[in-house]
């Protein structure tokens, strides 16, 4: 066992150890245009016993002995040159810096405190980096490595190279373990998933809630229109059938009184199958747009029972207009009687004759006529009686009919609404169910970063007091 394993197996023999592969080479690595390459050639033709490589060269898993790493003295580094320093220097401790094409910018030395300034605030180990100016390929002049290849020959000829770097190697792979346990315990976007989860819940319940109360609102509303508009209906047919039968009376001639109640049972039946017929279309028309079945009449609408015309007696009426026709019919005929005996002596006796004819003619025609408008004021009223009948009888169908057409439709909503909640039910159990299928994860993460950190931050201490020895 290597010696920087013994100090991890101390405190705990089961901790996995850095799964790379060492190489014994030299790694020349930098951001774009640094000089990388040039420095990595000029590497390569001092120091022919060591094998330079750069980044490329190396396979994902191998570590090299020491780091070159190239910046260029342009300006100084970036958040993006210190992020690729510490992928390509995590599992090596051997790191030497180069500041390149020294020969051009003057003020490298600037750049050069300015970068190991901020390298040693990035980590504590980058402050014993060791620095050095170079130009590896300058424009005049022989290269200046010497510096580099000083530095880089005492780093790879130290006794305690190995161990640091596998020291560091093992740092590594304990801090890269902790950041795993972490993330087990954030699980991978499990908050935003969670969020996700509980929005959808209360969404679903929201939803399902404004959508019983607005379909409960529209049944009402809509059932409330009908009862008001089938009403207004029927009512208004009534009275034109009133209007209609009324003129018929004005109208109507002695011969006609024996048909005139057929013809009130005709229209009272069409009225009738009218409103029953704006009912049906009405409703038919609500469940539609509510998407509900409303449910067919269950009783047609009653016919209305007409009877006959009136047979009214009228004796005393009778007996009067007699009395008075008989009084106009004998001034009539004494009229006439005078008229002759004053005029025409000779013919008094036939002009008496004749005057009573007339008089008994007027008398029967007063008579006559009198009756008959009599007779019609009572079939008006006959009329008028039979026509409210028959609107109470309608509007009374038209209330049950709407009131049965409202219970099927809120049996309908029942149902629906039933099955709704049932559907949604089961997707909230489902969510709920994985919300605590990521609390059970989490937990479990948890314990195990419970009782795996602490080991590890013992190992992470170990090994960084040994790399600070
Ligand atoms: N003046 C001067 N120019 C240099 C020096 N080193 C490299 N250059 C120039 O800088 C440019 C980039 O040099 P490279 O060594 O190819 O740099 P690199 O980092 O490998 O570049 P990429 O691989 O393309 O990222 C080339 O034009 C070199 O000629 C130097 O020490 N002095
Ligand atoms: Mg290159």
């Amino acid at each position: 066992m290597i010696d920087a394993d013994h100090v991890v197996a101390q405190i705990d023999p089961d901790l996995p150890p850095p799964s790379i592969l060492r190489r014994d080479v030299v790694l020349v690595a930098g951001p774009w245009l640094a000089g990388t390459s040039g420095v990595a050639a000029a590497l390569r033709h001092r120091l022919p016993g060591h094998t330079v490589l750069e980044a490329p060269d190396l396979a994902a898993g191998e570590a090299p002995a020491a780091v070159v790493f190239v910046v260029s003295a342009t300006a100084p580094m970036t958040e993006s040159d210190c992020a690729l320093l510490d992928v390509v220097a995590a599992d090596t401790d051997a790191v030497i810096a180069v500041v390149a094409k020294i020969d051009v910018y003057r003020t490298w030395r600037d750049v050069l405190d300015a970068d190991r300034a901020l390298l040693a605030q990035r980590a504590p180990r980058y402050g014993a980096v060791i620095w050095v100016g170079a130009a590896a390929a300058p424009d005049i002049g022989a290269p200046v490595v010497d510096d580099l290849v000083a530095a880089l020959t005492a780093t790879l000829a130290c006794d305690s190279l190995e161990r640091r770097n596998r020291l560091r190697a093992w740092e590594n792979r304990l801090v890269g373990g902790h950041r795993r346990l972490d993330r087990d315990v954030e699980g991978a976007g499990r908050e935003a998933r969670l969020t996700v989860l509980r929005d959808e819940r209360a969404e679903q319940l929201r939803r399902l809630r404004l959508d019983k109360s607005q379909r409960s609102i529209a049944v009402r509303s809509q059932i409330q229109q009908a009862r008001v508009q089938l009403s207004s209906f029927a009512r208004t047919r009534c009275a034109a059938a009133r209007t209609a039968l009324q003129e018929d009376v004005a109208t109507i001639s002695r011969r006609e009184f024996g048909g005139f109640a057929e013809r009130v049972r005709r229209r009272a039946a069409q009225v009738s199958d009218e409103v029953q017929e704006a009912a049906a279309r009405h409703l038919a028309d609500v469940g539609e747009e509510l998407g509900l079945p409303v449910g067919a009449a269950a009783e047609s609408a009653p016919v209305v029972e007409v009877g006959t015309a009136p047979r009214w007696s009228r004796s005393a009426e009778t007996r009067l207009m007699v009395l008075l026709g008989a009084g106009f019919g004998l001034g009539v005929a004494l009229t006439l009687g005078r008229l002759f005996a004053d005029l025409a002596p000779q013919w008094a006796l036939a002009g008496g004759i004749g005057g009573a004819a007339v008089g008994l003619a007027v008398t029967l025609w007063v008579v006559g006529l009198r009756g008959l408008l009599h007779d019609r004021a009572v079939l008006d009223r006959w009329v008028v009686d039979v026509v409210t009948g028959l609107r109470t009888a309608m509007e009374e169908w038209v209330a049950t009919r709407v009131l049965a057409a409202e219970a099927s439709l809120g049996r309908a909503v029942a149902e629906r609404d039933a099955v709704e909640h049932a559907g949604m039910d089961e997707s909230v159990t489902r969510i709920d169910r994985e919300i605590r299928e990521h609390g059970m994860q989490r937990a479990r993460a948890s314990a195990v970063r419970d009782r795996q950190v602490p080991v590890i931050e013992r190992a992470l201490r170990a090994v960084r007091a040994e790399l600070d020895r």
